[in-house]
């Protein structure tokens, strides 16, 4: 296991507490990827050094410190430049990483579908991009460990021209797993699509399950959902909608994640509602609110529909919070994903913001023709069923467009 140290910097004294919360989300990113979280550190300096960042005295401390404790890799909270990272690395004589790069290992190491392998290393090398310019030299002398793996068992490459055309040939995979993705959706396009949004660990992955009876992988870490999963859910009997899970979002989600997780993200894109959960347990609600909300006006999905999902009551204790959150989000509903609390209420509050592409309609049809009748019954929900002078008179509720296509092949048949 790497032994590392977190540095984090605040500006002003203000900053300290944002701060102080981003160097916990730090080390469960770092715990994450399977290191020793051995110390944090929060400097508040106001003026910045831009060959280091950090000011001279302070490099030394840590140097000391990185000695004392035997840390293997530092990881700045911040965002470094390439030149940056270079000098700390040779003042200290350690491995320095950023938030970005920890990130980028983590989902490295959780891909597991072609697509989600391939976007991971396509960000991955447009970062490595970005820090070989700055860097002028190959990176293998920064040896493995976390910051330096690929999806699976890939090495990641570390030459210029070798990385511009693995970018090119990755692109090219991606656009066709784009275009199964659009076959795909295509086909559900009848059907009233959903698609879960939220903070990574939120319990999207624990809600997609309780709803559908999905087998998803769900997990105390982040990002452990990197692939978009589809399953049916029945609202009711002939009402059935398609929920989607798919990756959680973090502050700050680097910009290469999202430019080269189109595919996966496009799944919330073209959602006719986004559930955006929400673990009402945590001390930092709003922020982490904001935080996917920014992201959700990244991918353009920000004038979709959305139902507010606030998860993990079991773990709520005071009544007030629920309050609050019920007076300041009024489109919401309050579930426990792992208990099953709320599923009921959610599921309403489903169909209640689908009722526009719901209809009822009245088939009558002669008692004789049975195979027509039995077509109606499995193809919508009957409301109301009565018979007169040889005819069945049947009521019926569901998908507008689903109803049409029944009328017409009735029609043809008759
Ligand atoms: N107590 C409690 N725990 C929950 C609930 N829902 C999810 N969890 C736990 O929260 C953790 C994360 O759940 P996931 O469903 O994997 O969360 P996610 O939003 O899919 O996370 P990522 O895919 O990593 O972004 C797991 O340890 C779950 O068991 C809940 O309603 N109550
Ligand atoms: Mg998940």
């Amino acid at each position: 296991m790497e032994r590392v140290l977190l540095i984090g910097v605040a500006k002003t004294n203000r900053q300290r507490w944002e701060k102080i919360d981003a160097l916990d989300e730090l080390a469960a990113l770092a715990e994450t990827a399977g290191s020793n979280v051995i110390e944090k550190i929060l400097q508040i300096k106001s003026e910045l050094n831009p060959a280091t960042l950090l000011g001279k005295g302070k490099i030394i401390e840590l140097k000391s410190l990185c000695r004392q404790h035997k840390i293997d890799l530092l990881i700045f909270e911040d965002t470094l430049t390439p030149t940056q990272m270079r000098n700390i690395s040779e003042e200290i004589d350690i491995r320095v990483i950023d938030r970005t790069a920890l990130i980028l290992d983590i989902f490295a190491q959780h891909a597991r579908s072609a697509e989600a392998k391939a976007q991971v290393e396509l960000a991955q090398l447009e970062y490595q991009r970005t820090i070989l310019t700055g860097f002028g030299i190959e990176l293998s002398r920064l040896g493995g460990g976390i910051g330096t793996r690929g999806p699976g068992e890939r090495k990641l490459e570390i030459d210029r021209r070798r990385i511009r055309e693995r970018i090119s040939v990755l692109n090219n995979t991606l656009s066709r797993i784009d275009k199964e993705r659009t076959v795909q959706r295509k086909n559900r396009s009848p059907f009233y699509n959903i698609s879960l949004a939220g903070y990574t660990n939120a319990g999207k992955s624990t809600l997609m399950n309780q709803l559908t009876s999905a087998d998803v992988k769900v997990a105390p870490y982040l990002f452990a959902t990197l692939d978009p999963n589809t399953k049916p859910l029945a609202i009711t009997k002939h009402i059935t909608v398609f929920i989607t899970d798919t990756v959680g979002f973090i502050r700050n989600l680097p910009h290469e994640l999202i430019a080269s997780f189109r595919s996966t993200l496009s799944e919330i894109e073209n959602a006719d509602l986004i559930l955006h959960v929400v673990d009402a347990s945590q001390i930092d609600i709003d922020s982490k609110i904001s935080a996917v909300e920014k992201t959700l006006e990244e991918i353009s999905s920000n004038d979709k529909s959305v139902l507010m999902v606030f998860n993990k009551i079991d773990r709520v204790f005071e009544p007030e919070i629920i309050k609050r959150l019920k007076r300041a989000y009024n489109k919401s509903v309050f579930v426990s994903a792992l208990t099953g609390d709320g599923i009921e209420e959610l599921k309403s509050a489903i169909l209640k913001s689908l009722k526009s592409q719901i209809a009822t309609k009245t088939f009558t049809i002669p008692v004789m023709r049975g195979e027509l009748i039995n077509k109606i019954y499995e193809n919508a929900d009957i409301i109301k069923r009565t018979e007169k002078d040889n005819k069945v008179k049947l009521l019926v509720k569901g998908y507008r467009s689903a109803l049409l296509k029944l009328a017409q092949e009735i029609k043809d048949q008759k």
